[in-house]
């Protein structure tokens, strides 16, 4: 088992990262910009190395700053948390030649996965079902515009390099094709540095769901069912639940032994996620794979009593995992609460937390790195906090959940808590008939 780990991270995945380390006993080493000295995950690990200055680029992006902590400290792995360097290939192969265990995908996997266009094409060798459309990339505007004919508009082009939605164009007919292509090309080539589009039928008020997966170093791979993730805004995910309330079990095993493929497929070692876009036919199709640990991992956590931080370790110290796939009996749930101001396009609101409860009692999990008079930088990620409860129903979650929202005092800043709120009341909400649309009709003038 290793003996001390660096947490390449910030706020509350560092903070989590810690805790399982020093239940496990192992040693912890914090990095942190000049804009984090006051941060707890500064104060809980066991030694913090300051890394850089506060844009991210100088400090928890930089890679030379982070392999030279690890270094000093003798740090024998590196848990990358979630965003930052958790998928960055360059940074996972730096560390393999270093001889620091990365925890998480290797420098192929994270390129396999990466490239939108390859990891589709990967998937579907492996018997995933995929949406259909074009066989990698486009070779011109002529045959994108040849193959949508085929396939029947509405379709969509992708950025191959492409992520949260940056890239990507819906198209209804063909007299709308070649804009639609030269926006997306324009776009991805400045995001990415990648104007590589591939092309797929448009799937109409889909649910986001995706399952989790959990890879030994001996070919063994597990799912811990799914989590819908359909409740987002401009593709950032506010709230997640599972069971999903559209999952039958025959949906959930199919879905999961998909994953289990996929997964298998490319070798994985290690906690994962495969995303799925789920139609209103039930019919499931592979959209991507996250090789790290996710923001939502707690509700699986909570479902089925697995702590994912500690199986991730443990897979990447070498430990065989059991290979059980699970089916929750439990329900649970997470709401995102953002320094972000809902009544006003969710603008970021930091600046200090002049006061501050956080709820608590029965079936009541707080994951924050925040306290009553600490500062939240205007650098990073707004989410301050996740409000995490389980239940043996969805109507006990969407009661508890709303009970310990109201218990949330914060003071200072703006946040999402008000939404969250109103979500909860929302008829179609507790319908469970949702799909990824829902927010786009919704009314934040009256929170
Ligand atoms: C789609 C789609 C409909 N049809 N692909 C959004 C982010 C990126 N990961 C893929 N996305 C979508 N791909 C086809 N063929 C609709 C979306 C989409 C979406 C997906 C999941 C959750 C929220 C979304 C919001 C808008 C669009």
């Amino acid at each position: 088992m290793f003996k001390k780990i660096l947490i390449a991270n910030r706020g509350e995945i560092a903070l989590r990262i810690i805790r399982t380390c020093r239940e496990m006993g192992i040693k912890t080493v914090a990095v942190y910009s000049t804009a984090d000295r006051e941060s707890l995950h500064v104060r809980f690990a066991d030694e913090a190395v300051c890394i850089g200055p506060p844009p991210s680029r100088q400090s928890y992006l930089n890679i030379p700053s982070i392999i030279s902590a690890a270094e000093i400290t003798n740090a024998d792995a590196i848990h990358p948390g979630y965003g930052f360097l958790s998928e960055n290939a360059e940074f996972s192969r730096i560390c393999a030649e270093y001889g620091i265990k990365f925890i998480g995908a290797t420098a192929d996997q994270i390129n396999g996965m990466g490239d939108k266009a390859t990891a589709k094409a990967t998937m579907r060798a492996a018997g995933v079902p995929v949406i259909p459309g074009s066989e990698g990339l486009l070779e011109s505007v002529e045959e994108g515009k040849r193959l949508a004919a085929e396939i029947g508009y509405p379709v969509i082009v992708k950025a191959t390099a492409g992520g949260g939605g940056r890239g990507m164009r819906m198209i209804s007919k063909e007299a709308d094709f070649e804009k639609a292509w030269d926006d997306a090309r324009t776009e991805s080539a400045a995001a990415f540095g990648n104007d590589g589009l591939y092309l797929e039928k448009f799937v109409e008020e889909p649910r986001h769901i995706e399952i989790q997966i959990v890879g030994d170093q001996y070919g063994k791979v597990c799912h811990l069912s799914e989590r819908d993730c359909s409740i987002q805004r401009r593709h950032q995910k506010l709230v997640e639940e599972t069971p999903s309330p559209i999952i039958t079990p025959e949906l959930r095993e199919q879905m999961g032994q998909a994953a289990i493929k996929g997964a298998q497929a490319i070798g994985y070692e290690g906690a994962g996620t495969v995303e799925f876009l789920v139609d209103k036919h039930g019919q499931f199709y592979f959209m991507e794979m996250n090789t790290r640990i996710q923001v939502e991992h707690p509700i699986t956590e909570e479902v089925t009593g697995f702590d994912l931080i500690r199986e991730q370790i443990k897979v990447a110290a070498g430990d065989p995992i059991s290979g059980q796939n699970y089916t929750p009996k439990l329900f649970a749930m997470e709401c995102r609460i953002n320094a972000e101001d809902p009544r006003n396009g969710f603008r970021p609101s930091p600046g200090k937390i002049t006061n501050l409860h956080l709820p608590g009692g029965h079936g009541v999990r707080i994951d924050s790195h925040v306290y009553a008079g600490y500062t939240i930088p205007p650098n990073y990620d707004s989410m301050i906090a996740k409000v995490i409860v389980r239940g043996q129903s969805r109507e006990e979650v969407l009661t508890r959940m709303k009970r310990a929202l109201q218990e949330f005092v914060i003071e200072g800043i703006k946040t999402t808590i008000p939404f969250h709120i109103k979500l909860m009341d929302d008829a179609g909400f507790q319908s469970g008939m949702f799909t990824t649309k829902f927010l786009e009709g919704f009314d934040f003038s009256d929170l």
